[in-house]
């Protein structure tokens, strides 16, 4: 029997969509006693679980995963069954033009229908733009003849984890459950009570849902004005590294990382749903994301200002590939559209990241080891803090290559040991 929390009892769970977000879940939940059919769409996600391999690379989530499987408490198939829970963990993208694309989260609303059953919870965690849960799931699961509210309950849970951390912050970060009633929200509770060790706040379907984008998109404007700080810095001579850690000694200042730009999933993509569902009042949201999307452009100028105007055929090695640090996830990537904005100006790109190093970019040969990218580089771009790439030793680099021009842009390595090895040091903050 299931460690429970108090009130509607759940021993069968179906979990659609099992990628970052909906893999972890189904393996906490499996691994705390539920039985729970993990459903995926696509085949060769479900064979190679099958065999035992997973296709996302999350820390600790294979021992997970595997251990789930072998349990028998967590099996994965490409259909849902009936079960007493339903979480929906698809992805939600944007289209070419920033509207969400809701397509992945009405075809799991459907695939469910059939085994809607009275009684039943059903949860979308997908990150969703105001109102989706009763504007766009309500009226799809009443297709089954059930009535939302009367006969099935229903709620709003956004996914709140970080990358490369989620199997503990699932755990431990406090959850927002928004139902679209006050029997959905409690049921909500009781289900995510069963491993949540944090605080868990019921609210409304829509106020969960607005929870959610705002997290995202305050954290994508304090980059943006990060970013802008970066320019101006540049502009002024100012290192702007230095700039932060000093007005970071204020108490009421806390101002975020500058960089290449803002990857991933998230919040890259969150920001827009907002001003999809009401532009007239969101200029500061779009404004930023701008910002944040032109940044790789302008380190892309940087590079030019130290190599020449012209780039064509000269050879640059990228040092990084993911959204961030130390995960394989290449979604929005800004050091992607940094690779290929120097491949179209005709530089001849070698990119290397640790964690995907069979990744294709149209123009760029993606390399599988540091040493091919560096081979016959005339300068390095460092564009990602993995750690592998930020603890590069610069002396041991040195015999392996001519090149003797270090572009950090992410403030990654020690500009003094760096020099000390016979590079020059340039970068975002650095001149
Ligand atoms: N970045 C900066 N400067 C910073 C911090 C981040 O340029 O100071 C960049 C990163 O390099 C990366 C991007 O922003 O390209 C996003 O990285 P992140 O670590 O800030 O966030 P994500 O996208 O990995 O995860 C976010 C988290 N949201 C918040 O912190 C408010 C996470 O809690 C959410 O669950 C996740 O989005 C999500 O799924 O929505």
């Amino acid at each position: 029997m299931a460690d429970q929390g108090v009130g509607v009892k759940f021993e069968k769970l179906c979990v659609l969509g099992l990628g970052y977000i909906g893999l972890p879940t189904a393996s906490t939940f499996a691994s705390h006693g539920l039985k729970v059919v993990g459903v995926d769409v696509n085949p060769r996600v479900i064979a190679s679980l099958n065999q035992g391999k997973l296709h996302i690379y999350e820390p600790g989530l294979r021992t997970l995963v595997q251990a789930s499987l072998r349990s028998g408490n967590l099996v994965v198939r490409q259909q849902p069954e009936t079960a007493d829970a339903f979480i929906i963990s698809v992805p939600t993208p944007f289209k070419e033009d920033k509207k969400a694309d809701l397509s992945f989260v009405t075809s799991a609303t459907e695939a469910i229908v059939p085994h809607l059953r009275k009684g039943n919870l059903v949860v979308l965690e997908s990150t969703s733009p105001p109102r989706t849960t009763t504007d766009v799931v309500v009226p799809i699961l009443e297709r089954s003849g059930l009535q939302a509210g009367q006969d099935f309950m229903l709620a709003y849970s956004p996914e709140r984890v970080l990358p490369g951390q989620i199997l503990r912050e699932l755990i431990e970060n406090a959850r927002v459950i928004g139902g679209i009633d006050q029997a959905s929200a409690e049921a909500g509770r009781d289900l995510y009570a069963i491993f949540v060790r944090g605080e868990i706040i019921l609210t409304d379907a829509t106020t969960a849902e607005m929870v959610k984008l705002m997290e995202n998109t305050y954290r994508d404007v304090n980059i943006g004005i990060a970013n802008e700080f970066s320019r101006l810095a540049d502009r002024f001579g100012v290192n702007v590294w230095e700039a932060v850690q000093i007005a970071n000694l204020h108490p009421r200042v806390s101002i975020l990382g500058p960089g290449i730009g803002v990857g991933g999933h998230c919040i890259s993509v969150d920001p827009w749903f907002f001003v999809e569902a009401a532009p007239d009042i969101t200029p500061l949201i779009a404004t930023a994301r701008r910002v944040n999307d032109g940044q790789p452009r302008f380190v892309v100028d940087l590079i030019r200002r130290e190599m020449g105007e012209d780039l064509h055929n000269r050879r640059l090695a990228v040092l990084g590939l993911a959204y961030k640090p130390n995960v394989d996830d290449m979604r929005e990537s800004p050091a992607v559209d940094i690779a290929r904005l120097l491949a179209e100006s005709g530089a001849q790109v070698k990119a290397f990241d640790p964690f995907k190093p069979e990744l294709q970019i149209p123009g760029v040969d993606v390399v599988s080891s540091l040493e091919e990218a560096i081979a016959d580089a005339e300068a390095f771009v460092l564009t990602v803090g993995h750690k592998e790439l930020c603890e590069i030793d610069p002396a041991a680099l040195a015999d392996k290559t001519e090149a003797r021009l270090a572009l950090d842009m992410i403030h990654g390595w020690k500009t003094e040991n760096w020099q000390r090895a016979g590079f020059t040091v340039k970068g975002l903050g650095i001149r």
